[in-house]
């Protein structure tokens, strides 16, 4: 296993649209073990496959206390959605900011697992914040373009001054 470099907003690898995985195979397995070691290490509770700057359509989620209940989804689709909820979200992506975005409480996803088997889950709460925030990513959508501009454009600001700073200390 591998662990992986995650791309840093304003990145515009960031903005791509992921494209459907055409065959669960080993080298997405290996890329899935992979990001689950990058994931775990971050420490974080979900990964896109687009953040590591593969642009497919694979997202990791593990929600659990214990940090073992690791969760695949394969070309996801939202099949259903129901509610609202109000959350305060991160991403590993965007280090250090915190902001709070509207999403559907509850959802009902359709994937593909690690063995390229069809399954359905429906899920609230946290977890469907998580699945909701990391299939935005494969969008090539980032949480803070849910904020104002003037939010989104400070925060940009201070990325691209953090990035800066560890360009400088690199040297
Ligand atoms: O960067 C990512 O996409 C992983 C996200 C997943 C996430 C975002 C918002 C809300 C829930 C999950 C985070 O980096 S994981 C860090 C985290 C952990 C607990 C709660 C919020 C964020
Ligand atoms: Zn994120």
């Amino acid at each position: 296993m591998a662990k992986l470099t995650i791309l840093n907003y304003p990145d515009p690898r960031l903005h791509t649209v992921a494209k459907p995985v055409k065959e669960v195979n080993d080298d997405i397995r290996k890329l899935i073990a992979d990001m689950a070691e990058t994931m775990y290490a971050a420490p974080g509770i979900g990964l896109a496959a687009t953040q590591v700057n593969q642009h497919i359509q694979l997202i990791l989620v593990d929600t659990s206390k214990e940090q073992n209940d690791l969760q695949v989804f394969i070309n996801p689709k939202i099949v259903a959605k129901t509610g609202l909820q109000e959350y305060e979200e991160g991403c590993l992506s965007v280090p250090g900011i915190y902001e709070t975005v509207t999403r559907s409480e509850r959802i009902t996803v359709e994937a593909l697992d690690s063995n390229g088997k069809k399954f359905k889950l429906n899920a609230e709460g946290l977890l469907a914040v998580c699945i909701q925030h990391e299939m935005d990513h494969l969008l090539g959508k980032v949480f803070v373009e849910y904020l104002s501009p003037l939010k989104r454009n400070r925060i940009k600001a201070k990325m691209v001054k953090h990035a800066r700073e560890i360009e400088r200390n690199n040297y």
